[in-house]
């Protein structure tokens, strides 16, 4: 059978990904050391291994063969093969000029979906600021208000704190400051019918289309110099 060439990966990519399937920190830290010394591009290894390893414990925890602590496990792995491949992006600065709030949502612990967004993102030269997670509705737009942010990016992989997103809105138009600063949102439990709902101006599935979305909510707000959702959109990345 042939292999696309997207989906063809070297075999370093392969061993940390089943490093951090198996909660192996060790072994992931290895294999991301030796993608460097393989002159690897960090943003592929951190995208087909590491992101890709994070789906497949998503999966194998819906299974019921993974509880919270081989999850936990994981996760400790990724972020020790992150902390290695992440200073080693590249910035290629092929995406807009401009600077988000990037954050998890009161309540939610959950990080990982978001920091692949952010790396996506910084990769392409946007500027984020990562407020990190189980952060308060004010931080978010007392963060986007002193950094003169164009829009606020929102992230959650439980579906009770979704709630949360709705209640940022409200919050912002409260403050006439809704047609300031273009609204995200994503996680896992979140769909476009949800973003519409909440009068949301962006949604996207995975980092890629994040990153995709960015650029085309920008777009239509010079366009019709209104943001989407004004206009009843939810701009996509596909
Ligand atoms: C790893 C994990 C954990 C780790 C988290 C480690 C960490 N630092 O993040 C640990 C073990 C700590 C954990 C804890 C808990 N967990 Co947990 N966890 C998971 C697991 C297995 C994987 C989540 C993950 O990292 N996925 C990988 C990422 C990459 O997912 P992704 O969706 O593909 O991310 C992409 C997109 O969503 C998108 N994206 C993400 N954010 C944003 C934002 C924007 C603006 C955009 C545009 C896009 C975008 O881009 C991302 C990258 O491509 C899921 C299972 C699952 N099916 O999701 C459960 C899951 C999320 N956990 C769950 C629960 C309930 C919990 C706990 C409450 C358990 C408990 N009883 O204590 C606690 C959380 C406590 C709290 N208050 O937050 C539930 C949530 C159920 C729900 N729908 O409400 C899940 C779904 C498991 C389940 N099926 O029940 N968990």
């Amino acid at each position: 059978m042939e292999i696309k060439e997207a989906w063809r990966v070297d075999p370093i990519i392969t061993w940390l990904s089943s490093a951090i399937i198996k909660g192996d920190a060790e072994g992931a830290v290895e294999a991301a050391k030796k993608s460097l010394e393989a002159k690897l591009d960090s943003l592929e290894v951190m995208q087909k291994g590491a992101a890709l390893a994070m789906d497949v414990v998503s999966y194998l925890y819906d299974q019921k063969v993974y509880y919270l602590p081989e999850a936990l496990v994981a996760a400790n792995a990724f972020y020790a093969a992150a902390d290695i491949l992440q200073p080693h992006i590249k910035v290629d600065a092929s995406g807009p000029k401009t600077s988000i709030v990037l954050g998890v949502i009161e309540g939610d612990i959950h990080d990982i979906g978001k920091n692949l967004v952010k790396v996506r993102l910084s990769a392409s030269g946007t500027t984020v600021h990562d407020v990190g997670r189980d952060v308060p509705i004010d931080t978010f737009i007392e963060t986007a208000s002193k950094n003169n942010c164009e829009s606020i990016w929102l992230s959650t992989m439980m579906t009770p704190t979704m709630l949360g997103f709705e209640a940022l809105i409200e919050v912002l138009r409260e403050q006439n400051l809704r047609d300031k600063f273009l609204v995200a949102v994503g996680g896992g439990p979140v769909s476009e019918d949800f973003a519409k709902k909440i009068g949301a101006d962006g949604f996207a599935k995975n980092a890629t289309e994040a990153s995709a979305m960015l650029t085309r909510m920008i777009e239509e707000r010079k366009k019709s110099g209104k943001i989407p959702s004004t206009n009843g959109k939810v701009i996509r990345g596909v």
